[in-house]
């Protein structure tokens, strides 16, 4: 079970980031009842770095999806004010900041406002440097991250680590140090939790292809036992991998993984799309749009 949180209500989107901006309940509201009727188990709201009237517009978003839904919240901008406010508001679970990140004054105003609420907090390993650039230097920057939490007042176990996903068709080898991080924050920390962006994975890739990279990365990701994804909370299919519920094609991925060649002859088209994907997304074959056809 990957604890699945919607990516949708986001100011940056086309189609629901006019009523954010515009202040329409409506729309807004019946994004959120669909995307709990799918399932998730949370709702990130987006809305973006809102420096001018951030604290306003965040607790307005967080009331009016508290008025149709009782999902905990991700409060996702870098405005600490409009984080605070959100906080403020929410009134379902633990509320979850999205994202404190370990450049130094980021980190001290984002501990100290989740000190003071009792929030959960996504680390997000972005530091002074930018991103990490391996699997190693995120396990360092992880470490980082949880030491200072901790001495804050934060128990690990209220830390969701975010390695931060890339997508596939730029460099592969961060595609694969996100997943490898994975298997190594669960041996050096095995109280901290982890999260990523899935949808990062597909970014710039036509929108009809997208679904398969980001699911076939997120059964990448379960093997190495991900506990959470914001994830696009539309693909129902999606929603199905993270309950567990496709074990044969989960199965498939972890032995194409694992170095299994099966014989492509003997697979269904469904089978056939996910050892192509896995193959690209584990830097065995180049990505390209057409991947799939290859
Ligand atoms: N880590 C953490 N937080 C994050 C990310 C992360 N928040 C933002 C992002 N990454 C995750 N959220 C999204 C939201 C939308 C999309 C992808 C990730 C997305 N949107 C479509 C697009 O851009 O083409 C458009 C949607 C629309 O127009 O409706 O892909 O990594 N901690």
């Amino acid at each position: 079970m990957v604890v699945c949180i919607a990516e949708n209500i986001n100011i940056m989107s086309k189609n629901i980031g006019p009523a954010i901006k515009e202040r329409k309940q409506g729309p807004v509201q019946a994004m959120a009842t669909a995307l709990a009727d799918n399932g998730v188990d949370c709702l990130d709201l987006n809305i973006g770095p809102a420096r001018k009237g951030g604290e306003d517009l965040m607790d307005w978003l967080v009331k009016t999806v508290q008025e149709v839904i009782d999902l905990p919240l991700s409060l996702d901008t870098t405005n600490p004010g409009a984080v605070e406010a959100g906080l403020k508001a929410a009134k379902y679970g633990k509320p979850l900041i999205n994202s404190v990140s370990l450049q130094p004054e980021r980190l001290e105003t984002g501990l100290s406002i989740a000190v003071r609420y009792k929030a959960r907090i996504i680390g997000l390993l972005w530091g002074k440097d930018g991103m990490p650039r391996d699997a190693n230097e995120r396990a360092a920057m992880a470490v980082d991250f949880v030491y200072h939490a901790n001495e804050a007042g934060i128990p690990t176990q209220e830390i969701l680590i975010d390695p931060i996903v890339t997508p596939i068709c730029g460099d592969v080898n961060q595609v694969l140090a996100a997943l490898e991080f994975m298997g190594m924050i669960k041996e050096i920390m095995p109280e901290a939790k982890s999260i990523v962006g899935l949808s990062n994975v597909s970014n710039g890739v036509p929108n009809d292809l997208r679904p398969y990279l980001n699911r076939t990365y997120l059964m990448m990701l379960m093997k190495h036992g991900i506990y959470s994804a914001i994830v696009n909370g539309f693909d129902a299919e999606l929603l199905k991998i993270a309950r567990g519920e496709r074990a044969k094609h989960i199965k498939l991925v972890h032995g194409v993984m694992e170095g299994e060649k099966p014989d492509p002859a003997s697979l269904d088209q469904v089978e056939l799309e996910y050892y192509k994907t896995t193959r690209v997304l584990m830097g065995e074959v180049l990505y390209s749009d057409s991947w799939l056809l290859a």
